[in-house]
């Protein structure tokens, strides 16, 4: 085919972008990309980067590949991760999963790492002195998890530096929003050089709803902020939606949520309409709206 421009040779670049550039680029480039999700772009882009020698906030392109998948409990975290793994293998590639969950009872991965080896939720609701209940005692475990991050130094010994590895986190949300224990767990992985971006899964039951949607995107939005990493929020579930939720959802992935919550906000939406313009405000000042949601909807269903 003819070519619309002539090709730009021995373009100059600093050797260095930051990794919201290269979302931007991403992007620019979606229509012309053959990925068929927005991630995809943007690896095509960072496999660009990689390619002329360029850094990505001050890192190897290729190193920006470990996940941790966090969300709420019951969200499908462990889900998605065993599903990418089983994916991988059939597209003869390998993803290592490690679980971080010390509550876990079942998942369908076979784990590189396993927080159970070092402590369980069991054991600290069986110890007489320390008599936990469940969500104490998920706290207490991570606590300890933190305190002991060289087990997970040694656990995750066996993870070449270019491998791909999901860390399957817990699903109590208080650990991402306020707590500082996986902060510091984020912290200890980067300066072992693991470069992480978070997965935030979410249950698209709960999005079809504009005040479920504005309290799931705070969730996030407060993870995000706690943790400080690259984010993606990902939609759970979508199998589980009726026909009608699913059109239904396509006015939620890139919403007017002013009008939504004006619309669809229930008998209090107009006296609280000050505080809800807040909200939105402050949610469209962080979240990108963007084909990455339209991607998720395409691919995110289990
Ligand atoms: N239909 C459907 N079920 C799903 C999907 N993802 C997860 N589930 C189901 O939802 C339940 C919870 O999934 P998990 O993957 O264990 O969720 P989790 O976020 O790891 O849960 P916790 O670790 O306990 O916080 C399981 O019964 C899964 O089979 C999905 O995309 N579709
Ligand atoms: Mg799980």
């Amino acid at each position: 085919p003819p070519r619309d421009r002539k090709k730009v040779k021995h373009v100059k670049h600093t050797g260095n972008i930051t990794f919201d550039e290269v979302v931007d680029i991403a992007k620019t480039m979606r229509p012309r990309s053959m990925a068929k999700t927005m991630a995809g772009t943007v690896k095509e882009i960072l496999g660009t980067a990689q390619s002329v020698g360029c850094t990505v906030d001050g890192s190897n392109p290729h190193d920006i590949i470990d996940k941790l998948v966090i969300g709420p409990a019951g969200s499908g975290k462990s889900t998605y991760c065993a599903n990418l793994q089983r994916h991988a293998e059939a597209c003869r590639r390998r993803i290592l999963v490690a679980n971080l969950d010390p509550a876990a009872e079942h998942f369908d991965y076979q784990p590189v790492a396993d927080v159970r080896d070092l402590i369980q939720v069991h054991d600290a609701m069986e110890d007489s002195e320390l008599a936990f209940g469940p969500n104490g005692g998920l706290v207490f475990c991570m606590d300890y998890l933190a305190h002991n991050l060289d087990w997970l130094d040694n656990a995750l010994d066996a993870v070449a530096e270019d491998e791909y590895l999901l860390l399957d986190c817990p699903g109590q949300i208080e650990l991402y929003c306020h707590l500082p224990v996986m902060r510091q767990i984020v912290d200890y992985l980067q300066s072992r050089e693991f470069r992480l971006c978070s997965v935030f899964v979410l249950d698209s039951q709960f999005l079809v709803d504009p005040c479920k949607l504005v309290s799931g995107l705070f969730a996030a939005l407060s993870a995000m902020v706690n943790l400080e990493l690259p984010h993606v929020n990902l939609l759970s579930k979508l199998d589980l939606l009726s026909r009608a939720q699913k059109r239904q959802l396509a006015d939620y992935l890139e919403p007017d949520l002013a009008h939504l919550l004006a619309e669809h906000g229930g008998p209090l939406s107009a006296r609280y309409a000050g505080l809800n313009a807040a909200v939105v405000d402050l949610i469209d000042s962080y979240i990108v709206w963007c084909d990455l949601c339209h991607s998720m909807l395409a691919t995110s269903s289990a």
